[in-house]
């Protein structure tokens, strides 16, 4: 990080002392356009100074973030991670390049702000936990079928070897029940869980190699832990259950071995017995690089992911023992980053993620594909706080079918530049902020709002509905945030 401002800094000098403002811009453009997958940031630990936010709450004083004036109605716990935190806390190993191409519009002029829908919900509480690492990352939530709430990721970093799995369960209001991490401190990832009838199931891996963990629901003891070295550096992204046992896909080979996103590996499918025993496993189609979601249809499997070097979204129909029915890919002419999948209810495919295609900086991106792998709609949408679309990131990483046949995505909105711009008297395009959009059966657009505090950085990095038509957000604000969303 410290690297990166340095030379920033430099090349800011340069460029103020030689080009002019539009020149700038359409330097940026062209970076933009041909920027890849590092380019959602960098971020990393050191500039945490959360003090206490573990398990505490705050509680919404009055629901009118939508416009402006953001910060006043809440209380984050936060300090200031500015910059450091957002989503992504990917550890992307080729900023350099693009941060040097987006140094020079850091002097682009401000645009003028706009309003965005912003009728959403209110929230109705935000809440953390802390893991024994510096920071904690969580990269899925789940609504258990006692109406709490679990997250998993990680506490601590791959790119130092100080991370651990991190699993925390809580009540439906937020209160910790229990924690639980595992491994020694390393290379360790904590993934995803589903919820079978006797334990909840934990995926990702343990010192490069696959793990799956079964785990009791009343206290996360430990039932069983299961790694399966697949190939090099390998790991397991999401499970389903089946009638024969276990399913998981994930990747083998990882070449981009720190990044917790697109890893640049060989998509991958694992066949695990009851006891956690693998039975079997191969690649999925060569079209998919990275498998990233898993559900069951009947008697097929419905598998995400991202295509090598990750340009579109992948999707693949199996039946139950992976033999392929149909892999499709779709996406523009630039990246497609596909990292949300879910199911509706009558058995359409939701997919989304964040996109270069046609878009200023990244977008939203999401689309509706029967179950033959037909696509039916698709939207993008972006920059709901009305900065300069050229510098804001729009970075989706999970979604949910709704009961009324739509679906919400959770993302995080904010830059990552020098370029920094104020809006509507007190919010800072610095400061990232949880981003919801809801979206009917047919693509329109219901509404969208984003959440956050008065300090720090906040990005949703997943969600789930809750039982009383609400939705928990998983909050990436450097420990694991759990923000309820008033129903909807
Ligand atoms: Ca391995
Ligand atoms: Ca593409
Ligand atoms: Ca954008
Ligand atoms: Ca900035």
């Amino acid at each position: 990080m410290k690297y990166f401002f340095s030379v920033f800094t430099v090349l800011l000098i340069v460029i103020s002392c030689s080009g002019s403002e539009s020149d700038d811009s359409s330097i940026l453009s062209e970076n933009l356009s041909s920027q890849d997958s590092s380019s959602n940031e960098t971020s990393s630990s050191e500039e945490n100074n959360q003090s206490d936010a573990s398990e505490t709450a705050t509680n919404q004083s009055d629901g009118n973030q939508t416009e402006n004036s953001g910060a006043n109605d809440t209380q984050g716990n936060q300090s200031e991670n500015s910059e450091s935190n957002n989503e992504s806390q990917a550890n992307q190993s080729e900023n350099s390049e693009q941060e040097e191409g987006l140094g020079k519009g850091g002097s682009s002029s401000p645009s003028k702000c706009s309003n965005f829908i912003g009728k959403g919900p209110d929230f109705e509480w935000i809440k953390s936990v802390e893991g024994s690492q510096e920071e904690a990352h969580a990269h899925f939530i789940f609504t258990t079928n006692d109406n709490g709430y679990i997250q998993v990721g990680e506490t601590g970093f791959l790119d130092n070897n100080t991370a651990k799995i991190l699993v925390a369960k809580t009540n439906s209001q937020g209160d910790l029940i229990w924690k639980k991490e595992f491994g020694d401190p390393g290379h360790n990832l904590g993934n995803s869980v589903i919820e079978v009838s006797d334990g909840y199931i934990v995926t990702g891996a343990l010192n490069k190699n696959s793990t799956v963990i079964k785990l009791e629901k009343s206290n996360g003891d430990q039932k069983w832990l299961k790694t399966y070295d697949n190939g090099g550096n390998d790991a397991i992204e999401h499970i389903v259950e089946t009638p024969d046992g276990l399913v998981a896909v994930g990747y083998i080979n990882a070449v981009d071995e720190n990044n917790t996103f697109y890893t640049e590996g060989t998509g991958y499918i694992t066949f695990i017995d009851s006891e956690g025993n693998k039975t079997s496993g191969k690649n999925l189609d060569t079209k998919m690089s990275h498998g990233y979601r898993v559900y069951r249809i009947n008697d097929n499997l419905i598998i995400s992911g991202l295509t090598p070097g990750a340009e579109d979204y992948a999707l693949m129909k199996t039946n139950l023992s992976g033999d392929q029915v149909w892999v499709k890919t779709y996406g523009g002419d630039n990246m497609d980053h596909c990292f949300a999948m879910d199911i509706s209810n009558d058995n359409s495919i939701y997919l989304s993620g964040h996109t270069l295609s046609g878009v200023q900086n990244w977008d939203s991106y999401t689309m509706k594909i029967d179950i033959d792998g037909n696509k039916l709609w698709e939207k993008k949408r972006g920059n709901p706080r009305g900065f300069n679309p050229l510098y804001i990131h729009d970075e989706v990483w999970d979604l949910k079918a709704t009961p009324d046949g739509g679906c919400i995505i959770v993302a995080g909105t904010g830059d990552e530049y020098e370029y920094s711009e104020t809006c509507e008297g007190s919010d800072k395009s610095d400061q990232w902020h949880v981003y919801l959009i809801k979206f009917s059966a047919d693509g329109d657009i219901q509404w969208d709002k984003t959440y956050y505090p008065d300090a720090g950085d906040w990005a949703g990095e997943a969600i789930d509905l809750t039982s009383d038509g609400g939705a928990i957000v998983a909050v990436d604000n450097s420990v694991f945030g759990y923000l309820k969303i008033a129903p909807f």
